[in-house]
């Protein structure tokens, strides 16, 4: 069994492999193609529509390749827009793009096994020629040790190994003499000197002539890598050590690899995104499946598959298991803080993480990766590509596509485990975009912006190494390949290596490390796979099964409170760019900030508003004091005090820590956001003015309620479905003038115990509140007057106590009728769930799916309920024994929380501002 085509299905004979690597990949890999059971779904497609497809994806590379050939060649990269090659020094520097470049013929060396796969075996054996000829490794200029890793060195042992297969055949390549990989081997030589650190982790980058050390070579001063740069080697390595014998180049990537898993957090398994090279410390601590990351995990799970070696399925099923606690909230997959991967770390999510379905398949975990592939298809089928970086509401974040591949990849590998004729439509979506809005006279164009359709003058060389061989394989059936897919493995660039490698020049000790692993469940290892075999026969609407309750997942996602992008575009108007969205590394982002306050009365609209939110952002980093968080209490009917949300302070107005609490009825302020005189000063007078967060500063909007004769106000997060059992609370900054002339209390509530009460008001008309400091004991006069008579016990209805039977925190005066009756969410009847929303934000796992779509203001986005009784009925606090007091956190805890989001909200701010 194979891994890259993924056509067999397990236990289907592998020629040269020994038994036990046979086990590896038979076990790892549950690729089994259900194409000729599949009966119903999508309509199956044709032979002759799948080879017009194919046919198509070879005109297409033709197209690429051949223009690169004609007008790049030997630089780089071609540049599709201007029509002439990528030489680095000769254009603007891009940053560490640029980094991929050694003028080495990149793109040339990055298609070689393409061509072979593309049935293009004359134009292989031109383009081995060439590389022979022309190729000087030996180039003044630093490169990134990864890119030059995965993209040359697996391009050349990809070239190698399909030279050798050709070879053998008999027909083409007899001259061949195993020249690519001297040129492999001398390249590893020169890749070496980046590993001598004391911790085995790789430099990032390295001169290829001058190495680390020498003053000429200009690098070597760096301190910290990325997870993904120093855990994506060990393919290439071990290939090149058991093609060479020399097996020093396995051994370096395997003390990488084994100090990342050493370093790894232990209590939550995850790994960050940044790593210093010296100290083995993490610089980045947020932890996702893409950017930075990814391939670590796909090293792990395919270095199992290819070298046999159980110790790297272990650590693989390790981080599994935390990916999926953790970071897969499906269909999205989210970064969360290692030390506290409860809470997320973004509101985002990156392109490169669309490879994860497919490893996922690999791994033998279809449903998830069905789900999370359903959810970027609707990305894509909204912007046609996929956007760099796009938030949980499905906006875009990071406008800019590369061309990248890893869609087309999990497309490919859902397709074959599946063999649901839906991804052939998924596959042929992804030609048509590309030819409708990528193609361009001299090649193919990366988008600059998936939301106008302009182009930048960039073709990289993974669109030749992965796209063209994802797609055209999905459309192929075996005999349209000259060799058996299935005996080889794909590395992170699509670049293959034959699974006999399993077998040979077997030196390196393999480590028997499964000792280490004796604190860990034994549930983490998974040693089989379901076998799709079984699965879809049974089943053949399986997948489509699956697709079908995300179906609108992207259209019916609420909108955030600000202006969304599309329509936004729509109008005419420019995207705002919000201060914490904001990304010093984004160039777009740099861009509209350089903009600001130049030419139009908008863009100096949008430069004070973002200006504003930076000093609030900043304020808020520099002045956050280690306050306890505050509270909003719903003390009226038939809540009396039982709902308690965590709310954030205000760096200003009446300091509840200091004084008695404030209560009153709720009214929502018109304009919502509070941003300028009020409308409705009659509504609010003498009440806590709700206010939407957004468009002028937190100090701004007290002030308007105030005049408006509000006693406090209470700031709603816009951030649909935000929750402060998942981001950090913070203090409302000030608006860097004098803020004395604020006397009210405001507090701020995220988005999801902010709909509490505004579901509250809806249902009930009159809420009255009290906003306190959490760490003060509730007020026992309160409880005297606010506990219900026995009449009124009696006339609540069963839709009331259910209604608050799911509180935020629960104060310890209840009686244990009420606690039990309060404490049994699964007692919710059906109709009940309507309700949910208010589930507690402490109690309720943190699905931001469930975060989008719970409640908006205008109610459109309710659909979710079914999700939050299920959630309901998890909930650990169900269990009626467990008594209220036990419910209080401690002040020094809530204190120590408290600190440790503050540290995590730093430490994001740093990451990204
Ligand atoms: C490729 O170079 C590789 O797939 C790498 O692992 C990350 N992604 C790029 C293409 O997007």
């Amino acid at each position: 069994m194979s891994e890259a085509g993924g056509g067999r299905g397990c236990g289907s004979p592998v020629p040269q492999r020994a038994p036990w690597s046979l086990v590896a990949a038979t076990a790892a890999l549950c690729l089994v193609s259900a194409t000729s059971v599949w009966t119903a779904g999508a309509a199956p497609m044709s032979r002759e529509e799948k080879q017009k497809l194919g046919n198509q994806v070879l005109e297409m590379f033709d197209h690429a390749y051949g223009n690169y050939m004609e007008h790049a060649y030997p630089a780089d990269e071609l540049m599709p827009l201007t029509c002439r090659g990528r030489v680095r020094g000769q254009e603007p520097s891009r940053g560490d793009v640029d980094d991929a470049l050694g003028k080495f013929s990149l793109t040339l060396i990055d298609s070689l096994d393409t061509l072979v796969v593309l049935n293009k075996t004359k134009e292989f054996e031109d383009a081995v020629r060439k590389v022979l000829r022309d190729v000087n490794l030996d180039n003044d200029v630093v490169v990134s040790v990864f890119e030059t890793n995965i993209r040359v060195l697996g391009g050349l042992l990809g070239g190698h190994s399909l030279a050798i297969m050709l070879k053998e055949k008999g027909e083409y390549m007899q001259w061949y003499n195993d020249e690519l990989l001297q040129m492999a081997k001398q390249l590893g030589y020169k890749l070496l000197p980046a590993f001598n650190t004391t911790s085995g982790l790789p430099y990032p980058r390295i001169n290829l002539k001058f190495g680390i050390r020498k003053p000429e070579a200009r690098t070597g001063t760096e301190t910290d890598t990325c997870t993904a740069c120093a855990g994506t080697l060990i393919l290439e390595f071990a290939a090149l050590s058991r093609f060479t014998g020399a097996t020093i180049f396995e051994e370096y990537a395997r003390k990488a690899l084994d100090f990342l898993w050493e370093k790894r957090q232990r209590s939550s398994n995850l790994v960050g995104v940044t790593i210093n090279i010296h100290t083995g410390d993490w610089v980045r601590k947020d932890s996702g499946v893409g950017a930075g990351i990814d391939s670590y995990y796909e090293y792990l799970l395919k270095a199992y598959v290819l070298l046999g070696d159980d110790s790297f399925l272990e650590r693989f099923n390790t981080h599994y298991d935390a990916i999926m606690r953790y970071i897969s909230q499906p269909p999205l997959l989210l970064d969360v803080h290692i030390h506290k991967p409860m809470l997320n770390a973004r509101t985002w999510m990156d392109a490169l993480l669309a490879f994860f379905p497919g490893l996922q398949v690999l791994k033998g975990d279809i449903r998830p990766a069905i789900e999370t592939h359903e959810m970027l298809y609707q990305v894509i089928k909204k912007h046609n590509f996929l956007p760099e970086a796009f938030t949980t509401d499905f906006r875009v974040h990071w406008a800019q596509h590369p061309l990248r591949p890893e869609f087309a990849e999990s497309t490919y590998f859902l397709y074959k485990a599946t063999g649901d004729p839906y991804y052939l439509e998924v596959g042929k979506t992804l030609i048509e975009n590309l030819n409708k809005y990528a193609r361009v006279p001299c090649g193919f164009a990366a988008m600059k912006d998936v939301r106008t359709g302009s182009h930048e003058d960039r073709m990289d060389s993974f669109f030749l190494a992965e796209m063209f061989k994802y797609l055209y394989l999905l459309f192929a059936d075996k005999e349209d390949i000259i060799f058996d897919i299935e005996d080889y493995i794909f590395t992170t660039e699509a670049h293959l290596l034959p699974l006999w490698l399993s077998t040979t020049n077997q030196s390196i000790s393999k480590k028997n490390i499964t000792s280490e692993y004796t604190e860990l469940d034994d549930s983490n290892f998974d040693w089989t796979c379901p076998n799709t075999q079984i699965l879809f026969p049974n089943d053949p609407l399986y997948a489509q099964s699956i697709r079908e309750p995300l179906k609108n997942v992207v259209d019916k996602s609420c909108p955030r409170g600000i202006i969304r992008v599309e329509e936004s575009f729509r109008s005419g108007a420019k995207p705002p760019l919000r201060a914490r969205d904001f990304m010093a590394t984004n160039p777009e982002h740099l861009e509209i900030l350089k903009k600001m306050g130049a030419a139009s009365s908008i863009d100096a609209e949008d430069g004070l508003r973002f200006m504003q939110e930076m000093i609030e952002l900043s304020s808020q980093q520099q002045k956050e004091q280690q306050l306890p968080p505050r509270a909003v209490q719903i003390v009226s009917h038939p809540f009396f005090g039982r709902v308690v949300l965590t709310a954030g302070p205000a760096q200003f107005g009446l300091d509840l820590s200091k004084h008695k609490e404030t209560r009153g009825f709720v009214a929502s302020s018109k304009p919502y956001n509070g941003c300028s005189e009020l409308t409705n000063p009659e509504a609010v007078m003498g009440k806590i003015a709700l206010i939407q967060r957004g468009q002028c500063m937190f100090a701004e909007k007290a002030r308007n309620i105030q005049n408006a004769g509000a006693i406090g106000g209470i700031v709603i997060d816009d951030n649909e479905g935000s929750s402060s059992d998942t981001a950090p609370l913070f203090q409302m900054a000030g608006d860097g003038k004098d803020t004395d002339d604020i006397k009210i209390p405001m507090l701020f509530l995220f988005s999801k115990e902010g709909s509490i009460i505004l579901d509250a008001i809806r249902e009930y008309e009159e809420v009255e509140v009290l906003l306190s400091d959490k760490a003060k004991d509730r007020d026992p006069e309160m409880e005297n007057e606010e506990q219900p008579s026995e009449n009124d016990s009696q006339n609540q209805s069963a839709e009331q106590m259910t209604s608050i039977s799911q509180e935020v925190d629960l104060v310890d005066q209840e009686s244990p009728e009420e606690s039990s009756l309060n404490s049994h969410p699964e007692s919710l009847s059906p109709a009940d769930t309507d309700n949910a929303a208010s589930v507690s934000p402490s109690e309720q796992n943190s699905n931001p799916t469930e975060n989008h779509e719970t409640t908006s203001l205008d109610g459109e986005c309710t659909d979710l309920d079914n999700q939050l009784q299920e959630q309901s009925e998890t909930e650990e606090d169900s269990n009626p024994n467990v008594s209220w007091g036990e419910k209080v956190q401690p002040i020094d805890s809530i204190l120590a929380d408290w600190n440790e989001d503050i540290e995590a909200f730093e430490m994001m701010e740093k990451d990204e501002l």
